[in-house]
């Protein structure tokens, strides 16, 4: 008979008459608990304390029942062994039922499962083979801004970074952008408020640096900007920006071409060539295009280069005397050149990568390449 079922029968249906049939009956008690205790099959999907309920809730428990079938209807000369025994057996399970739902919980743990799996009790097995996690890499974003920084710090620049949320005036105001450029569209811009703005570009830091380092100043900054962009092959609403920025006495134009191709050479190889031709911004004057030769056919011509030879890079210039000013540097006394590039752009001319959205779509197949 199941101990379920003695539990719900007075003692002397269940043939005990004596001091000895108590205590085997209450043994047989002790031994279903232990058994209950380890089998960890049996509990882990249940609530924690079913286990506990099970023996010692107030109502219906085993406990319970011994105490209303045995104990309470025990015939007169066995109620003290009975009583002594259902002492004993409370302590027992109100000591024991704790440690084996803390063991029950252990044998859940990744660890214990290493076993067999078939009984989750026993330590595990540690001639099996560990856990294989897959070593992560670095995202060919990340690496290719890190291989800029790197080039700059070797020139003696600093790397800055700031807010991606920015005013209004940061972002448009300090840099020249005239209150009709198409650029502060919310076409274009990310609005987040009339005076708010997820940042267009870079170049909201080096007005800030300005301010808050004066000239001389040689800086990068690399980070996230974000346009109001449909998503294609080449655009995505978040992208990455590098710009550069140098002002002290009598900084040149010169020294803005010198600077550029020795960073090309070193990203591209040395024998990439680089080209500057005209342009407009409104935060340079004069301001330039960057390219370089075509590293796919070495400026032979081909669908990457569309057939010129060349590929654009990036746009530079000779910072404009009322942005230096707008950033507390007197444009008597210091000039500056700066660029602005876009580090996906570079990532995928420098790894033949056809598509901006694969950064940004998390594919192992992608990413693990790099
Ligand atoms: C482009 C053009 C450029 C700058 C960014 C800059 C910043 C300050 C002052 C002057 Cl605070 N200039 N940045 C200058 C010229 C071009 O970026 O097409 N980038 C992808």
């Amino acid at each position: 008979m199941a101990i379920d079922d003695k539990v719900g029968k007075p003692l002397t249906e269940l043939g005990v008459t004596d001091g000895t049939g108590v205590q085997a009956l209450f043994a047989e008690v002790r031994v279903a608990m232990e058994t209950e205790s380890k089998d960890c099959e049996r509990w882990r999907n249940q609530p924690p304390n079913a286990l506990r309920n099970r023996w010692l809730a107030r109502h219906n428990s085993i406990l319970a029942q011994i105490d209303e079938h045995w104990r309470k209807t025990a015939p007169k000369e066995l109620v003290p062994i009975v009583g002594r025994e259902f002492n004993a057996l409370k302590k027992e399970a109100n000591d024991k039922l704790d440690v084996a739902i803390a063991e029950i919980k252990k044998a859940e743990s990744p660890w214990a499962r290493s076993g067999t799996g078939a009984d989750r009790t026993q330590a595990p097995d540690l001639t099996l083979p560990g856990y294989c996690r897959s070593l992560g890499s670095i995202h060919p974003i990340t690496r290719v801004q890190r291989e800029m920084e790197d080039i700059f710090l070797g020139l003696g620049f600093a790397i800055e970074t700031g807010p991606e949320v920015e005013t209004v005036y940061y972002n448009f105001d300090a840099l020249n952008i005239p209150e009709s450029h198409p650029s502060r569209d919310d076409w274009d811009t990310l609005y987040v408020d009339a005076q708010t703005v997820l940042r267009t570009h870079t170049s909201p830091v080096q007005i800030r640096a300005m301010e808050k380092y004066g000239a001389p100043l040689y800086i990068v900054i690399p980070g996230k900007c974000y346009r109001n962009d449909k998503p294609d092959a080449s655009h995505s609403p978040m992208f990455h920006q590098m710009e550069g920025l140098a002002v002290d006495v009598d900084i040149t134009f010169a020294d803005l071409k010198g600077t550029l191709d020795f960073f090309a050479k070193q990203f591209f190889g040395e024998s990439v060539r680089v080209s500057f031709r005209p342009s407009f911004f409104p935060f340079t004057e004069p301001s330039g295009e960057v390219y370089v030769s075509c590293s796919i056919c070495d400026g032979q011509g081909c669908s990457v280069c569309k057939q010129s030879g060349w590929i654009e890079v990036m746009g530079c210039g000779m910072v404009h005397p009322q942005v230096l000013r707008n950033g507390g540097i007197d444009p008597d006394r210091y000039s500056g050149w700066a660029f602005g590039l876009g580090i996906d752009r570079f990532a995928m001319i420098k790894y033949g990568i056809d598509d901006i959205q694969l950064f940004f779509q998390s594919d192992l197949r992608f990413l693990s390449q790099f």
